[in-house]
């Protein structure tokens, strides 16, 4: 029989062997909660929605989550991306799956972590890809809600020990696990918002959702003012800008992007 102290402490092995098998960090929300979020709830009424991020797959709306019938917990794991590492974020098409070196190593990080779930202690696990349309979450408020950090200003998850730079990957399982919950956590306070003047497209200068029209608090950017846009259109200027790179093992060569990661690199947040 499943006590409740040994959920407790399977919560807590799962954590440990997250970052054993390779995560910097690692949390778990619970998926009634994250099918609640903000992300979640206002998806679908966000205007010019379509972009670098999302996916055109046959008999699937933009942004709108499947969620697996049985899955009741979401394990959300995060590796760091600190600036002198700047290859784990760039993106090769024509690579083996993945596409960035940092997204492969959470890959491989989910995968160990399946197995052991699986074969070790008889949960089921379902391995989410990134893109929403091909059956991923809304990862940022999957980590708010497991406890990682909050929503920065810049709209980015943001962590006490590594501040924005960190890239995410969710697993959901079929068991109640327990979920961490809201941290207290807030380095936006007092800051004068690097990250939003370091923007080359000016995607935070004004405000265009409103708690009024969307129904929640939670907005983006917190205050409703990330232009989706904007940003698409410096992710549009970073794609053809690419790069020609010969890739291991394969004939002919890929195409290198380098996003842009100005807001998230301009944040002093877990700095020191
Ligand atoms: C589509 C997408 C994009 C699109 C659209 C982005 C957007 N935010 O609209 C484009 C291509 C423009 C983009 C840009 C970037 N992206 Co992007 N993107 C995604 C993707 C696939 C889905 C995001 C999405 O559509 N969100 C839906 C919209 C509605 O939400 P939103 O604008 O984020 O606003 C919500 C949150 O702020 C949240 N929120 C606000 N307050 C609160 C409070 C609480 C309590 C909670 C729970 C939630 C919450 O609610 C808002 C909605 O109401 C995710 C991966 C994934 N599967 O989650 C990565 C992801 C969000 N991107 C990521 C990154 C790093 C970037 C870039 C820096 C580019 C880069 N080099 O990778 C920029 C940063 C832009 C920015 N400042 O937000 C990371 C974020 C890591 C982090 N530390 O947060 C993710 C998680 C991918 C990853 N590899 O880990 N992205
Ligand atoms: S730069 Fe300052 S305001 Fe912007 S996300 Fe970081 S801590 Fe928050
Ligand atoms: S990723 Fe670049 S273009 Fe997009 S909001 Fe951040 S600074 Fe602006």
């Amino acid at each position: 029989m499943v006590t409740e102290k040994s959920i407790s402490e399977l919560g807590r092995l799962i954590n440990d062997k997250a970052i054993k098998f390779g995560a910097d960090l690692a949390g778990v929300a619970s998926v009634e909660d994250l099918k609640r979020s903000p992300s979640h709830e206002i998806s679908e009424k966000i205007p010019e929605f379509n972009g670098v991020g999302t996916k055109d797959v046959k008999g699937r709306k933009r942004g709108v989550v499947n969620w697996p019938e049985a899955a009741r917990s979401a394990i959300v794991m995060a590796v760091e991306h600190p600036p002198e590492k700047p290859e784990l974020d760039w993106w090769i098409t024509g690579a083996a799956a993945g596409n960035t070196a940092g997204n492969r190593l959470l890959m491989g990080t989910v995968s160990d972590l399946t197995a052991w779930l699986e074969k070790e202690q008889g949960i089921e696990c379902f391995k989410l890809p990134y893109h929403i349309e091909n059956g991923g979450v809304y990862m940022k408020d999957a980590a708010v809600l497991a406890g990682l950090g909050c929503i920065g200003k810049n709209n980015l998850l943001i962590t006490p020990r590594y501040g924005p730079r960190v890239r995410l990957r969710v697993l959901l399982t079929d068991a109640d696990l327990p979920s961490a919950g809201f941290i207290a956590f807030n380095p936006c306070a007092e800051c004068h918002m690097p990250c939003r003047t370091s923007c080359p497209r000016e995607a935070f200068a004004e405000r265009i959702y409103s708690q009024k029209e969307y129904g929640i608090d939670d907005l983006p950017g917190r205050s409703g003012v990330y232009n989706r846009f904007r940003c698409n259109q410096e992710m549009n200027i970073n794609i053809s800008n690419f790069e020609e790179v010969k890739i291991d093992n394969k004939t002919g060569s890929g195409k290198l992007v380098k996003y842009c990661r100005d807001c998230e690199l301009a944040c002093p947040a877990g700095l020191n």
